[in-house]
């Protein structure tokens, strides 16, 4: 068969029966690399085994963070977003981990780390990494989101992509060892009911946590999708607090102060707080509430030039347990299907849900999703959280949100009554 026969055949098949493939084949940068030809690269050798000692992924993918200029001053006090709508499954790769910290991150020999534990301790300690290794451990995959993820959104709709409507959230697999573990090593004193956690980076970062919650199933994690944990997220060691909303994963974890009262910082009391309508500040929200967002279609992944058969996709999560049922709708919230959860559904992790649906071209639609947990808490409307909540606040907001699907497959963030 001559080349020029082979390109015929490939026109041909891509003009008629292979609809949206075809379109992909027709995008290719080289024709002669597609079926039934033998492709370029399979006629010679590529490199060898360990041509990269540590891996990368392939130089044609793009999935970024990315950060939001006119949200930030300076670097070192900001956010990148993780790429929701790039995502497959549950687990967020480290390198696209979205990053929240407010003093830049620290270069920390693992030789001159130390996790103190001290305050009302028969025993106060202090740790080297080796230490932490050492005892039993524990690798659990938990969610990580900023109590800020969606906070630009409460007066209008105002981000052009689920990258930032609902990027400061991640979600990986951790291994450390349970505080419960450390902190019967310290022996805790009568009347201790509170914890300071602090970090060891430029921003001292420090957080007031009940003893209670450390006691159940918080640990120093010093593993992240199975290696070490990435210095953005806290490296060599951090806290994980399963449900509990990200600013209290303490990064770079330098000591733990055991008391009998909260600190009140200035990050549970300036920021983190939630202004109410009434002028008053709730403190103290700890947990993520019930949440999910639809990461297919999105803004970022349009229907234009793709009719027909859709698979709505999207993540839900709750700081409360497992979700117990995601609900899906493409009429702003008329009616409802219930779409299916893909195994596994952990505790404090990001389930993905999927549910087919058709999609003809010339047809708006307004897509939401709307999560259920095991404790039975279902994400609120906006105007039901606001009508609680007023506008002030910055924080913890979960309400169900809304794509819309324009006539020629664009998608746009949108708010609906
Ligand atoms: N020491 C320290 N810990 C910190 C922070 C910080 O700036 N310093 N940022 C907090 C905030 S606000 C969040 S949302 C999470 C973000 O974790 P990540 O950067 O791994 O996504 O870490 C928290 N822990
Ligand atoms: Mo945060």
């Amino acid at each position: 068969m001559t080349a020029s026969r082979r390109r015929l055949l490939v026109a041909a098949g891509a003009g008629a029966a292979l609809g949206a493939a075809g379109k992909g084949a027709q995008a290719a940068g080289n024709p002669d690399n597609l079926p039934p030809n033998q492709p370029e690269w399979s006629r010679t050798l590529g490199p060898g085994v360990i041509e990269e000692a540590y891996g990368t992924r392939s130089r044609h993918e793009t999935a970024a963070r990315r950060y939001v200029p006119w949200l930030t001053q300076d670097r070192q006090s900001s956010v990148s977003f993780t790429p929701l709508a790039e995502m497959n499954g549950i687990i967020t790769p480290s390198g696209l981990h979205f990053e929240r910290h407010h003093g830049g991150v620290p270069d920390i020999d693992p030789s001159d780390y130390r996790l103190m534990i001290h305050g009302m301790v028969e025993r106060p300690l202090v740790f080297t990494l080796e230490d932490l290794k050492r005892l039993p451990s524990v690798s659990r995959i938990h969610f990580l989101e900023c109590p800020a993820n969606g906070g630009m959104e409460w007066r209008g709709a105002q981000m052009s992509g689920v990258q930032y409507t609902h990027g400061m959230l991640s979600c990986s697999e951790w291994t450390g060892v349970p505080l419960k573990v450390l902190l019967a090593a310290a022996g805790l004193r009568p009347g201790a009911s509170w914890v300071l956690a602090e970090g060891g980076d430029a921003s001292h970062l420090a957080r007031s946590i009940p003893l209670r919650k450390l006691l159940d199933d918080a640990f120093i994690a010093f593993g992240q999708n199975g290696e070490a944990v990435r210095p953005q997220q806290g490296y060599p060691a951090r806290l994980v607090l399963p449900g509990y909303e990200g600013n209290m994963w303490i990064k770079w974890i330098r000591r733990i102060e055991v008391g009998d009262r909260p600190w009140f910082t200035r990050w549970e009391t300036r920021t983190y707080a939630d202004l109410m309508p009434d002028g008053l500040s709730r403190q103290f929200t700890f947990v993520n509430e019930v949440n999910s967002c639809i990461t297919n279609p999105c803004p970022e992944k349009s229907l234009r030039g793709r009719p027909g058969f859709v698979e709505i996709s999207g993540l839900a999560w709750s700081g409360a347990g497992r979700i117990a049922r995601v609900d899906v709708s493409v009429d702003g919230g008329d009616t409802w299907r219930t779409a299916e959860l893909q195994e596994p559904v952990l505790s404090k992790a990001v389930t993905r849900f999927r549910i087919p649906w058709e999609w003809q071209e010339g047809r708006q639609a307004f897509l939401q999703s709307r999560a259920m947990d095991e404790a039975g808490r279902v994400q609120p409307t906006l105007d039901t959280l606001r009508r609680v909540r007023g506008v002030e606040s910055i924080y913890h907001k979960n309400s169900i949100h809304t794509w819309l699907v324009d006539r020629d497959g664009t998608v746009a963030n949108v708010q609906i009554d």
